[in-house]
């Protein structure tokens, strides 16, 4: 079955949810409200079906990126190099093979607040529910052993500080559970209102997401603007900027969750912000060329 079909069959509106956050282009609902061209909803269910576009003029040439290598931006990973495949170079999407151990993926689970809740999106201080995200999720914070392990390792494979991140947003979707094309950062002005724009935080400069167990079916993440899918795998890991240098949002980097067709897909995130890079990324172009 193809998500075209099931999104048919389960009445999936993909896409159009966002417009309603729009009135008259204007952002009633964080970063959930930019308006829609038919062409990145036509992109985005192609590439849930594992299918990518022919590479036009309206996709980036730089980023027809793809090689892979062994990873090891910091001594932590001398002994044992990350895997990486480098997707994108502009802005940056990596995808990181065995990032976690199948043992730290069942802590991680495990040891996360229970207290989910269904259709919710927004920062872990500012929660409002949505139509366009069906499933479920909860807040969990760096205090417990196995976040701070996970967040180290961020911070040393990316090299950013994760003392001014979101607290680990742990979320599922069974069956027909999708996530609508958005984008991580918030639009300007939504952002300015928020206390994490308050304390210094700015904005969402980078997203990274484990996915903490293998979807039989469906379930990719895919980015309509940079025609690139990447299938749910336990353990692995993606990341991506979402801001460019001077701290705008890179709007290429549009996703969604597609639809899962079969299985029970999970997943962790983990929003680093654009306050308390400086020291790591004096001008914040200065990312590792791979
Ligand atoms: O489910 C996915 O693959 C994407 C999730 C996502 O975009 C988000 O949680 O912001």
């Amino acid at each position: 079955m193809f998500a075209q079909d099931l999104k048919v069959q389960l009445n999936i509106n993909i896409g159009e949810e966002v417009k309603l956050k729009c009135r008259n282009n204007t952002c009633i609902s964080g970063n959930h409200c930019r308006e829609l061209l038919s062409n990145d909803k036509k992109a985005f269910l192609k590439l849930c079906d594992g299918k990518r576009q022919g590479w036009n003029s309206q996709l980036k040439k730089e980023n027809r990126l793809h090689h892979c290598e062994f990873y090891s931006p910091h001594p932590v990973f001398y002994w044992q190099p990350m895997k990486v495949e480098w997707l994108a170079s502009d802005p940056k999407v990596g995808q990181f093979i065995e990032f976690a151990s199948r043992e730290e993926l069942h802590a991680l689970w495990d040891h996360a607040p229970k207290a989910f809740r269904s259709q919710v999106v927004g920062t872990n201080k500012t929660t409002i529910k949505s139509d366009v995200r069906t499933g479920t999720q909860s807040w969990f914070p760096d205090n417990h052993w196995i976040t701070k392990r996970l967040s180290l390792r961020i911070q040393n494979l990316i090299n950013m500080n994760y003392e001014t991140s979101d607290d680990w947003q742990i979320g599922s979707y069974g069956i027909g559970g999708h996530y609508s094309v958005h984008h991580d950062y918030f639009e300007k002005d939504y952002a300015q209102s928020q206390w994490f724009h308050k304390r210094g935080y700015h904005n969402r400069l980078a997203t990274f997401m484990i996915y903490l167990a293998d979807v039989e079916l469906g379930g990719y993440t895919a980015f309509p603007r940079m025609n690139i899918f990447v299938k749910p795998v336990m353990g692995n890991a993606i990341f991506w900027t979402n801001l460019h240098s001077d701290g705008e949002g890179q709007n290429i980097t549009l996703h969604g969750g597609c639809p899962v067709l079969l299985g029970n897909k999970k997943i962790a995130n983990k929003w680093i912000y654009y306050g308390g890079q400086m020291l790591r990324f004096p001008c914040l172009d200065a990312f590792r060329k791979p």
